[in-house]
């Protein structure tokens, strides 16, 4: 069931249908709007909030060549940006949803009782992304009796304009067409329920959460992706998730194009606990991070978490030293990067697409982490990015704090940006 048509159906019985339905839509826009309460729930344009910038934090003079920054356990935690994790099972605290603007002489439309725990959190977080989708498709359905073309090539228009993709788009409604032929399908809001259905299946071929290998010892993973993606911040958060679970974990400064990279990292190292293994910058990215799997071997850590400089697949020659890195790694781990995993950007669009799509021809991906979906990003491009490559989306990045950062669940995050109940 869509949350918009339950409260739609409380609201009015049947015969004022359509002004109805018009009212309803516009106090639904106010309902979902996310209030900018939450540290770090807007966009990349809000910095790091709750961040210390990085040069506040290291001094260069902590990474000296050839030598490890940080040992394990030697820097205390930042209490104030680890945030405590009181009522859901990862720590989310919950932003209630705005209550929507009344009009004078209404009827208040009823709030559906939010849901606790991840659930409603995602939803909160993804308000923005899903604003175009759901409210898109609402208006396109309320008060509408019947199954026509206008509103399947509406519906194709909204999935269009929420950068689902012609591809993807157009395999959406070749489906519900035959369903509409067969007469599967007998009111609109049948056809939006297997709309739902669709997306979900879509989604599912992506929902393979990273797992840590215990053969592999330590898991090398690989992070890679164009400037500004949020590998980084990824890593951090990573780095949280993986150390929580009792994993013994390292991160690798191999992005050391620029000084100000090195110290980020070891700012997250600090921040959630984890040891940072860097050399100075201007030093082979390459033999860092074969430096960093000899090392994190010789503490049987778990997990190695590899940063890399970002880049463009255009950037042929720095492609070439994100091969020369897999290269030089299996040297000594033959099976390693076990995970080669590109960060995207889903606000980008479907450019998210294009680079994936060469990312994964020059490299060999084998997991996704699509970061932005708090922001302005439209969620469609996951469905755009699963359909063509099928890759694991291993997690979604939903801020900037350290716990915004999500295993992918396909029907959760259908949930969330439908808003399906
Ligand atoms: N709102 C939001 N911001 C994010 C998210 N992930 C990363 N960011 C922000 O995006 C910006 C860039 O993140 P970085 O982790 O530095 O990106 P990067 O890919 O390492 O960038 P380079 O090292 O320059 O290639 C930072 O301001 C992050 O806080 C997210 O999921 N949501
Ligand atoms: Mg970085």
């Amino acid at each position: 069931m869509f949350g918009f048509l339950r409260r739609f159906r409380k609201e009015q019985p049947a015969p004022q249908i359509e002004a109805v339905a018009e009212a309803v839509v516009k106090e639904d826009a106010g309902f979902i709007i996310e209030p900018e309460t939450e540290t770090g729930a807007g966009d990349a344009q809000h910095g790091n909030e709750g961040v210390t910038p990085p040069e506040q934090v290291f001094g260069l003079e902590h990474a000296t060549a050839q030598s490890e920054v940080l040992s394990e356990g030697q820097l205390p935690v930042t209490e104030d940006v680890v945030a405590p994790m009181p009522d859901s099972p990862l720590g989310e605290t919950h932003t209630p949803m705005p209550q929507p603007a009344t009009r004078p002489g209404a009827k208040p439309v009823e709030k559906a009782p939010l849901k606790q725990g991840l659930w409603a959190s995602l939803r909160t977080r993804l308000a923005r992304t899903r604003e175009g989708l759901t409210e898109g498709l609402a208006s396109l359905v309320l008060g509408k009796k019947q199954i026509d073309d206008e509103l399947l090539e509406d519906i194709e228009t909204r999935l269009l304009l929420a950068d689902v993709g012609i591809d993807t788009t157009r395999t959406l409604i070749n489906e519900l067409t035959q369903k509409v032929k067969r007469k599967d399908l007998n009111s609109p809001e049948a056809l939006l329920e297997a709309l739902y259905q669709h997306m979900v299946r879509l989604l599912e071929v992506a929902e393979q959460p990273l797992r840590v290998l215990s053969e592999s010892k330590p898991m090398v993973v690989l992070v890679v992706g164009i400037n500004g993606a949020g590998k980084t911040t990824s890593i951090g958060k990573i780095g949280q998730r993986l150390h929580g679970e009792g994993h013994n974990v390292i991160l690798a400064a191999g992005d050391t194009f620029r000084a100000a990279a090195v110290e980020q990292l070891q700012t997250w190292g600090e921040r959630v606990g984890v040891p940072v293994i860097a050399q100075a910058s201007g030093a082979d990215s390459a033999g860092v991070i074969f430096d960093a799997l000899q090392a994190a071997r010789a503490r049987g850590a778990d997990v190695l978490l590899a940063d890399t400089a970002g880049r463009l697949h255009t950037q042929g020659g720095l492609m070439e030293e994100l091969k020369k890195v897999k290269r030089v790694l299996a040297k000594l781990d033959p099976t390693a990067p076990h995970e080669i995993l590109l960060v995207l950007d889903a606000s980008i669009g479907q450019n998210a697409l294009n680079q994936a799509t060469h990312f994964h021809q020059a490299l060999g991906v084998t997991g996704l982490v699509v970061t932005k979906l708090d922001g302005t990003a439209k969620a469609g491009i996951l469905f755009a990015i699963t359909h063509k490559l099928g890759l694991p989306i291993r997690y979604i990045g939903v801020g900037e704090r350290a716990e915004d950062l999500r295993p992918f669940n396909a029907r959760e995050f259908v949930n969330a940006v439908l808003d399906h109940e």
